[in-house]
């Protein structure tokens, strides 16, 4: 019998992948989608998968609707990808980013727990949990103590020890991945690194004159989100009763100045100080200075290690953007790694 997992999110960028991965393992995959108007399937659709997918209809902010879909699909695997998954917004929203990110985990729990005991399930934590702290190498592991800066990074760490409480409580399988930050082609325009590689790709083509961006000293361990579902999926794939927390990560730590330059010198631009605008709009109330995972729990107990180098993901992130605005861009430098 084929396994049936359901995945909230499933229109953003990880939903979109982890879909993709599933449907690959031969899983019946359903995706539980809130009515909004104008919903995108554009993510999905990149991926080739759209009709691939058994589409329910839910809301994780409403309880009734995630118990609903939970007793007509009867999961064995659940994957709550959906979130208000913006960090910036989550200042100027920060009741919805509460709701969306930490009451929606309680209301799958309590789903699970009546209706699919048996049901593993995987959180999307983050490595916003830590804020500023780390450890004294200046990695962040599952034992560095969390701090966080935001109303998103509150509302997750809420959400992260939900699911431990209810692991702990009721013996429900319960992984946490404390992803670290992941991008691809398809990652939202809101999100630094898309935010340049569309940038560059617009200032190549002259379009733009330049970039706003905010602080450009913050330190990221990116890695390529690909790589990273397969590793949501193992985490729900080991024994009964080691339900765990993993770190996923690179790490690797690279500055906004970094990525800039990587970004810039892929279309052949040395020197973007000219292109780009300090904008203080984009500076946050509060931020995160500095994230590099140590993944070396994920890569002994689950095998995973990240597959896609930083200048791979840059590379290919722009030249995806020129592809887009130019139609023809002979890409040939492109491993053509994100196509189906
Ligand atoms: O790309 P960002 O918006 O990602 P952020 O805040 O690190 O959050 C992402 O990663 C988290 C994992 O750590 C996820 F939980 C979360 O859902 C999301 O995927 O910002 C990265 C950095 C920040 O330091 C920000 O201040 O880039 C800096 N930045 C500088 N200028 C900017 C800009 N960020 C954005 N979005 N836009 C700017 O113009």
């Amino acid at each position: 019998m084929k396994k049936r997992a359901l995945i909230t999110g499933i229109t953003g960028q990880d939903g979109a992948y982890l879909a993709k991965f599933l449907l690959s393992k031969n899983y019946d995959v359903f995706g539980m989608i809130p009515r909004r108007v104008n919903q995108s399937y554009s993510n999905l659709d990149f991926l080739q998968i759209t009709n691939k997918i058994k589409y329910v209809s839910g809301d994780i902010t409403d309880l009734c609707s995630v118990q609903n879909c939970v007793k007509s699909v009867r999961p064995m695997e659940l994957y709550n990808l959906a979130a208000m998954s913006f960090v910036g917004a989550s200042w100027q929203q920060p009741v919805y980013t509460a709701e969306v990110n930490g009451i929606g985990v309680v209301n799958i729990l309590e789903s699970v727990r009546n209706h699919a005991p048996e049901c593993r399930v995987y959180q999307a934590s983050t490595s916003e949990m830590y804020g500023n702290n780390w450890n004294e190498d200046l990695t962040q592991n599952e034992e560095t103590p969390f701090r966080p800066r935001s109303p998103y990074g509150s509302a997750k760490l809420f959400a992260h020890h939900t699911m431990i409480n209810y692991r702990e409580s009721y013996g429900i399988y319960a992984a946490c991945g404390i992803l670290f930050n992941h991008e691809s082609p398809i990652r939202g325009k809101e999100f630094v690194t898309r935010k340049i590689t569309d940038g560059v790709a617009r200032v190549k083509k002259g379009i733009d004159k330049r970039i706003e961006l905010g602080n450009l000293d913050s330190r990221r361990d990116w890695g390529f989100a690909g790589d990273y579902v397969k590793a949501m999926w193992m985490m729900l794939q080991e024994p009964e009763g080691k339900s765990n927390e993993y770190v996923i990560a690179t790490g690797e730590t690279w500055s906004i100045r970094e990525f800039l330059d990587r970004a810039f010198s892929t279309v052949g631009i040395n020197s973007w100080e000219d292109y780009v605008y300090i904008n203080p709009d984009f500076i946050r109330p509060a931020e995160v200075p500095h994230l590099k995972g140590d993944p070396t729990k994920a890569n002994t107990e689950l095998g995973w290690k990240p597959e896609t180098s930083f200048d791979t993901l840059v590379a290919d992130m722009v030249l995806a953007d020129m592809i887009r605005y130019e139609g023809s861009y002979n890409g040939n430098q492109s491993r053509n790694l994100y196509y189906p």
